[in-house]
């Protein structure tokens, strides 16, 4: 691995993890249902993606067509801690959070193809959407401008007594914007119910990390602001779970934000237009050996939480949800030329 990962915590420590299971210090190891649903969303991601970059290339996708290949753990491993109280706060790698969070195959494959029956009727083909219904808020585009928006919703959280956490992202280069800090500034002192998550990808578009910043880790960045920060593998859906259910449990506790750096790869370029020639390869054949949605598949049947037969069912359900929605949403129509501009500038 080029970039080690570095498990040690900074500023305030979590609690010890009470078993070591498969080489993982493990705090309390997921049932085997919640593995198979971890699994399920990690797989969906991975197949849903591959639909839309096939779609991409067919034209049939108007715009960017943006990947989390690589970052499956970490945006399912995360959101699978949230309840559905919680808001979720999501950034252009983390699609399997919204899948986690209750977001529909069709609902999502509508969105990308930019129709005009999507949440944001034809208006956007990512994931700029908002569902209040289930308290998804989809990323700005400007990086880190959505850090303050969810510290303000945490804000609301904590003066309306209700007990909901909110879960945002950020990337490795996004971290370095002002919002960022601003954010973390407020809400430490606030103590506000936020858990901010860097997805360290080791590149912001073609910059790599060693040309962003010089600290060992981002997570360091939380001892400014006194209060935790967790270095974690990023490919490892259990290391994820565990640290991200800490972080949730004690901001719902009323203890404050917690800051989560979570290494992992873009093994993809930035967009699919991104051939990425700039990544050397032997980086990209380093993290293939860690790929998330192979761990997760060979540690389940290592356990025999997973059969040969189990792991055909899932792919067979996926492959069909997604048949379904990608005629679904190629069925429905753009939005009407006239109204494809109505809610977009205020007059
Ligand atoms: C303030 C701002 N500057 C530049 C951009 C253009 N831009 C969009 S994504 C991106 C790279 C982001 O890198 P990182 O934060 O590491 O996230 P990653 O894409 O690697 O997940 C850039 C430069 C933007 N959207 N907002
Ligand atoms: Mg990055």
């Amino acid at each position: 691995m080029a970039v080690a990962v570095r498990k040690k915590s900074v500023g305030i420590s979590f609690s010890q993890p009470r078993k070591k299971a498969n080489g993982l210090l493990l705090r309390i190891a997921p049932s085997k249902e919640k593995y198979l649903r971890l699994y399920y969303y990690m797989r969906l991601t991975r197949e849903f993606e591959k639909t839309i970059l096939k779609l991409y290339r067919q034209g049939k996708i108007v715009g960017g067509a943006y990947t989390g290949n690589g970052n499956e753990a970490t945006s399912v491993g995360s959101a699978f801690c949230l309840k559905k109280e919680d808001y979720l706060f999501p950034m252009h790698r983390d699609l399997g959070a919204h899948f986690v969070k209750g977001q529909s195959v069709r609902n999502l494959m509508l969105q990308h193809l930019g129709r005009g029956n999507s949440l944001t009727c034809g208006r956007d083909g990512t994931g700029h959407y908002a569902d209040p219904s289930l308290r998804i808020y989809g990323n700005i585009s400007h990086l880190a401008a959505m850090i303050p928006v969810a510290t303000g919703v945490a804000l609301a959280s904590k003066l309306r007594k209700e007990k909901s956490v909110v879960m945002t992202y950020i990337g490795d280069g996004g971290s370095n914007v002002g919002d960022f800090h601003e954010s973390l500034a407020m809400a430490s002192v606030m103590k506000l119910p936020l858990v901010l998550i860097i997805e360290n990808n080791q590149y912001a578009y073609s910059t790599p990390i060693a040309k962003q910043f010089i600290a060992e880790r981002l997570s360091d960045r939380a001892v400014g602001y006194g209060i935790p920060g967790f270095t974690i593998d990023g490919t490892n859906v259990d290391e994820v779970y565990q640290v991200c259910s800490e972080a949730v449990d004690r901001a719902r506790r009323g203890e404050g934000p917690a800051l989560i750096e979570s290494v992992t790869m873009r093994m993809h370029g930035h967009s699919a237009h991104d051939g990425a020639e700039y990544v050397p390869k032997k980086l990209l054949e380093e993290w293939k050996e860690n790929d998330p949605v192979a761990n997760i598949e060979t540690l389940l049947l290592s356990k025999k939480i997973l059969t040969p037969g189990l792991k055909l069912e899932y792919e067979r359900k996926i492959a069909d949800e997604l048949d379904d929605a990608a005629q679904f949403a190629l069925e429905s129509p753009y939005p009407p030329a006239e109204e494809a501009a109505e809610g977009v500038f205020a007059v």
